[in-house]
């Protein structure tokens, strides 16, 4: 019996076996055949700690320019996020600021995040596009988002979102814009291989769900696989339309109705539950969690960094928010950034648990129980993050 641990699956004085970056053995150690001295050529001794899967960051906007402090500023003096939205701030200053930034800028500022999520035990990271909404700087993100896994020990994926706010010179135009990332963007996105998958962002300051469905359906031609960010400010009925399309998973969903639940149930759609944004926003309206409970629906949770709703570079922050704001217990929010983390990017059967034939992405932690994790506002447990196999530097 583990202390604290019964409830998580949890293996006491475990050891794990790994070759060629994969999960070869798991289990009690009393149980291995041998010492493991004979069994392996290197031992390492966890010193007691925790082991968890790495952690998964299944939700982010990590590569950016610039910063939305004044606004944080603005909207502490009275203004809400639609309407700074709808003055041309918000989403739109990122476009500006993202279209201005060299290669080089966005990488190294995306870099100094992405590190303060590393340090955290993050081992897979999503990342979107959508602060270009243009050609040019749809791709310049991406290319910036696959270099990030070259410049750092992490496994990225990418996600093209297009469809995330209308660009100035369409305004108006919504339909013409669609037609423009659907014809000419997307396509040439999927070209150079940069997307692992497409997204929208289906809301009444974002595209309406026909505009959305178009969008999919081109995914759909180019043989991508689609994720939602769905009912965040109001029901558009997002869930349901993103599960009409098998997506990976729908995102935010504080709006979401029974039916939209029953739709994600129904085609194994994730849901990515965003407590950053939620807090950061100041919401008031939960996500439904007894119905994605009560559906069976998998929950997994992210930071969503981004620079307008949330600035967070904490995954281990997030869990707490998940705990305090949405009432989920620690070992939901564990799951969250693990097995359904995974299971969101479509990665489930290489990373999220700790599996034999997995890749070998574990965390050791310095904590008395799993629920630390979060518990502890601020602290960062991470004692060793192993990548495939080989322990990386998390600083
Ligand atoms: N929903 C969000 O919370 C982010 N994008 C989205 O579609 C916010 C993006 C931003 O404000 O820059
Ligand atoms: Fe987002």
């Amino acid at each position: 019996m583990v202390p604290g641990g019964a409830r998580y699956g949890a293996v006491a004085d475990g050891a794990v076996a790994v070759d060629d970056g994969r999960i070869v053995w798991i289990g009690a150690a009393s149980d291995l055949p041998k010492q493991p001295a004979e069994l392996a050529r290197r031992v390492e001794d966890g010193g007691g700690g925790w082991m968890t899967p790495g952690l998964i960051d299944c939700h982010t906007h990590i590569v950016h320019g610039g910063s939305r402090a004044g606004e944080f500023e603005m909207r502490l003096e009275g203004a809400s996020y639609e309407e700074i939205a709808r003055a041309g701030g918000g989403i739109l200053s990122t476009v500006k600021a993202t279209r201005a930034a060299s290669e080089q800028e966005l990488l190294a500022s995306a870099m100094r995040r992405a590190r303060r999520l590393l340090a955290e035990g993050v081992t897979v990271l999503e990342v979107k596009s959508g602060y270009g909404l243009d050609l040019d700087t749809e791709l310049k993100m991406l290319r910036v988002a696959r270099r990030l896994e070259r410049e750092l020990p992490v496994t990225v994926r990418t996600t093209f979102l297009g469809a995330h706010a209308l660009p100035p010179d369409y305004k108006d135009r919504a339909d013409a814009y669609i037609d423009f990332v659907c014809a000419e963007v997307l396509p040439a996105v999927a070209a150079e291989g940069l997307a692992d998958a497409v997204d929208a962002f289906c809301e009444g300051i974002g595209f309406s769900p026909v505009q959305t469905a178009r969008v999919f359906d081109t995914a759909a031609g180019l043989g991508l696989p689609v994720k939602l960010h769905a009912d965040q400010l109001s029901d558009l009925g997002g869930a349901a339309l993103a599960a009409g399309y098998s997506a990976l998973s729908a995102d935010h969903l504080e709006y979401t109705s029974d039916a939209g639940i029953a739709a994600m149930a129904e085609a194994g759609t994730v849901a990515v539950l965003l407590p950053g944004a939620f807090y950061f926003l100041r919401e008031k309206t939960l996500p439904p969690l007894d119905g994605f409970r009560r559906h069976g629906v998998p929950i997994a949770l992210a930071t969503d960094n981004n620079p307008g709703s949330s600035p967070a570079v904490s995954l281990l922050l997030i869990l707490n928010m998940a705990c305090t704001l949405f009432r989920m217990t620690p070992e939901e929010a564990l799951a969250g950034v693990t097995r359904n983390g995974a299971a969101a990017l479509g990665l489930g059967e290489e990373y999220g648990t700790l599996e034999v034939g997995k890749r070998a992405d574990f965390v050791l932690w310095d904590v008395e129980t799993p629920a630390d994790l979060s518990y502890r506002m601020g602290d960062n447990p991470c004692k060793q993050v192993v990548r495939h196999g080989k322990t990386v530097p998390t600083v």
